[in-house]
């Protein structure tokens, strides 16, 4: 494997002496961070609904651990993304209002290092395939970011951004600058994301991977494809919900196939709360768009029984959608570099049972979140 520098390669080598123990392989661990769009706390069987059924992500709950308490970054999208892959609160990364809708000049600054960044710059192959969101032009773009690899939608699909490519034929479906179809169909975009996702494992098996999977459901519009259509008792969103799980549970047969699965790290949470409009019985009040529970705590499971994670695990932690960037790291044996004001708190110790609760910071974090700003990109032609 080829590493980037002096200070990764001492960090490699003392991660093998530590940690080989706890691994199957003498490699760091694949990890895999799937984000479901405008999913609620209470609308997977794992976390009490009776409308859907979703057997494989409850099977990851059980070899895993799920989590009561997680709290994504932001209400909404945009910022929430932009928390995820930097491990800040968004406002410090200058992204902490509304959404990037198809006219924006603005997006997920270049000069912040994302996880995808970290990863890449260890020796990871790093892929994006989903929904971006986080800007739209030349310096914002996946593959600007961290990510080898792009497939999926950079926008919504909703009437609000789809308008802007009216005279184009439609939202675009690119891989990497290539458009793949247009219009994108949302009832044929999880299966596609999930094919793509299991080439790129297939490609990149012999070296580690991260792999970044923001689903475009079960954002609006809806889309759910003729196998599962009316299969559930909550209408498109239940029928999106169930083909969602299905292809997880594709996913994580491939991971088995290709004999990753003792390596490999799996990390499910939702981007925000449910829309609103969707009643049933969830216990926590206020949907997407709103700092009340059901906006921003959501369902969230870490997967990884050969990495070490602990398994059939229901943790009260309260944890946060930052929490995930120096957890990934360290999953990664990286060390997030010393003078880099994060957010988040490494969560390791707790994921594989040495505390019950989420450590404190190791470093000194700066209380005052003082935005380090936006760039600007170019208008488009
Ligand atoms: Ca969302």
């Amino acid at each position: 494997m080829v590493r980037c520098a002096l200070p990764c390669l001492l960090s490699s080598c003392v991660w093998v002496l530590c940690c080989s123990a706890i691994w199957s392989d003498e490699r760091p661990p694949n990890l895999i961070l799937i984000l479901v769009d405008d999913q609620g706390y209470y609308d997977l069987g794992c976390y009490g609904a009776t409308e859907v059924r979703t057997p494989h992500i409850d099977a990851l709950a059980r070899q895993g651990i799920r989590f009561t308490d997680y709290y994504a970054a932001a209400p909404i999208c945009s910022p929430s993304r932009a928390g995820l892959l930097t491990g800040c609160y968004p406002r410090r990364v200058g992204n902490e209002s509304w959404v990037h809708r198809a006219d924006s000049r603005f997006g997920l600054h270049p000069d912040e290092l994302t996880i995808a960044e970290l990863l890449q710059q260890n020796g990871y192959a790093t892929a994006c395939i989903g929904k971006w969101h986080l800007g739209f032009h030349e310096p914002f773009l996946p593959r600007n970011q961290g990510f080898d690899h792009y497939f999926g939608l950079l926008h919504n699909l909703d009437p609000v951004e789809t308008v802007y490519f009216d005279e184009q034929g439609g939202v675009p479906l690119l891989r990497n600058d290539q458009v793949v179809a247009r219009p994108a169909d949302p009832a044929a975009l999880t299966k596609l994301y999930t094919d793509e996702a299991i080439r790129f494992m297939e490609e990149y098996q012999d070296q580690p991977f991260f792999l970044y999977l923001p689903h475009t459901m079960l954002h609006n519009p809806l889309g759910v494809s003729e196998e599962f259509r009316g299969s559930s008792d909550w209408g498109e969103y239940g029928d999106a919900t169930q083909e969602l799980d299905h292809h997880l549970g594709r996913l994580m047969q491939s991971l088995q196939e290709l004999q990753l699965d003792q390596n490999t790290v799996v990390i499910y949470a939702s981007d925000n709360g449910r829309g609103p409009g969707r009643n049933a019985g969830q216990p926590i009040q206020g949907h997407k768009l709103s700092t009340w529970e059901g906006g921003i705590r959501v369902p969230a499971i870490a997967w990884g029984p050969g990495c070490g994670l602990q398994s059939g695990i229901e943790s009260k932690a309260v944890i946060r959608a930052m929490d995930w960037y120096p957890t990934l790291a360290s999953l990664a044996g990286i060390e997030v570099p010393a003078d880099l004001v994060i957010d988040g708190r490494d969560l390791l110790p707790m994921l594989q049972g040495e505390t019950a609760f989420v450590p404190p910071p190791s470093r000194q974090l700066s209380l005052a979140i003082k935005s380090r700003g936006q760039a600007i990109g170019a208008r488009e032609k």
